[in-house]
């Protein structure tokens, strides 16, 4: 790892030692090694269409069957995949902190996979089925490549995710929003930080006087904003970081 690497991780175990409320927001870029591309990647374009454009309400009303396709592609590419390193660092750091808070915006299930609970998922969960008619949902057990309908109403059956132009699941925003600003320390790792509101957490949390610290191999839409920014892979760095901050001697902040 190289001097500068060391010294952000060093520096962010530091913070995160002085800290005993905490929230981490995650994005994409926390299963990147576990296999599933980023959005913004090369993941981000599928049958030659970006996913802005298939994550839609308008996208579905107008063909139900293909939206319905692009999920039962992602459910399949999904089955196999499990949680890696950088999801096992945040449940023990759940552990190191008497208040953390999990965001995520992924919809891939990895941090429940890793054992992690009372998670925020901003986006909803790609595994349920649900009915915009009646409110019907159900969790999916396997694959099925018909579009299905609601036994309760009949009407299709959608991915229980936020598309682009829907609002967030009612009180998880409220909550994210609450974690962040009123945590000592706020992690961010592996998202573009593009993505609203969830992009907004960071400076919200940053004005309440948090300390930003930024987990990514690449430069972001936060770094200029982060105060300690990590510029590695989450799987790489974080179970050294969580590491260090177990050992640091346990200071309370003042
Ligand atoms: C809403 C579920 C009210 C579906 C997703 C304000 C300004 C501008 C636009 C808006 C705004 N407010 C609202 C909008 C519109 C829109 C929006 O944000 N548009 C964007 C394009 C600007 N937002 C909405 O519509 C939201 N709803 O606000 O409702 C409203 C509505 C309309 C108008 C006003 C208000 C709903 C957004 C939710 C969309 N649903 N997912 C699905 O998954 O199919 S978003 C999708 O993007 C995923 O959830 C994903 O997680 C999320 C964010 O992307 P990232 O996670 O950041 O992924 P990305 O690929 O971009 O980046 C990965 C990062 O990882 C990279 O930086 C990479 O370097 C890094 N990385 C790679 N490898 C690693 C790594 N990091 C660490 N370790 C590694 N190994
Ligand atoms: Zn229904």
């Amino acid at each position: 790892m190289g001097d500068k690497l060391t010294q952000s991780v060093a520096q962010a175990a530091n913070h995160l030692a002085h800290a005993d409320r905490v929230a981490c927001l995650t994005g994409a870029g926390i299963s990147a090694e576990s296999g599933i591309p980023t959005f913004r990647g090369t993941g981000g374009i599928w049958e030659g269409l970006a996913v802005e454009q298939v994550a839609t309400p308008e996208a579905f009303a107008e063909n139900p069957q293909l939206v319905w396709r692009f999920y039962q592609a992602r459910r399949a590419a999904l089955l196999p995949v499990k949680p890696n390193r950088g999801h096992a660092a945040l449940v023990t750091m759940a552990n190191l902190c008497p208040r953390f808070t999990l965001i995520t915006q992924n919809v891939d299930g990895l941090h429940h996979k890793a054992g992690s609970t009372g998670v925020l998922c901003l986006h909803g969960d790609i595994w349920i089925d649900r009915c915009d008619g009646c409110g019907w949902r159900t969790r999916a057990t396997g694959l099925c490549d018909r579009l299905g309908h609601c036994s309760a109403c009949g009407q299709p059956l959608r991915p229980g995710v936020v598309w682009f132009g829907e609002t967030l699941p009612q009180g998880v925003l409220e909550r994210a929003v609450e974690a962040c600003t009123t945590a000592q320390v706020m992690v961010v790792v592996g998202t573009s930080s593009v993505i609203q509101p969830a992009a907004s957490l960071a400076h919200w949390a940053r004005e309440a006087g948090a300390t930003i610290i930024e987990v990514n191999p690449e430069r972001t839409a936060l770094s200029g904003d982060a105060h300690v920014v990590i510029n590695a892979p989450a799987g790489e760095v974080l179970p050294g970081l969580v590491q260090l901050w177990a050992s640091a001697p346990r200071r309370r902040p003042g």
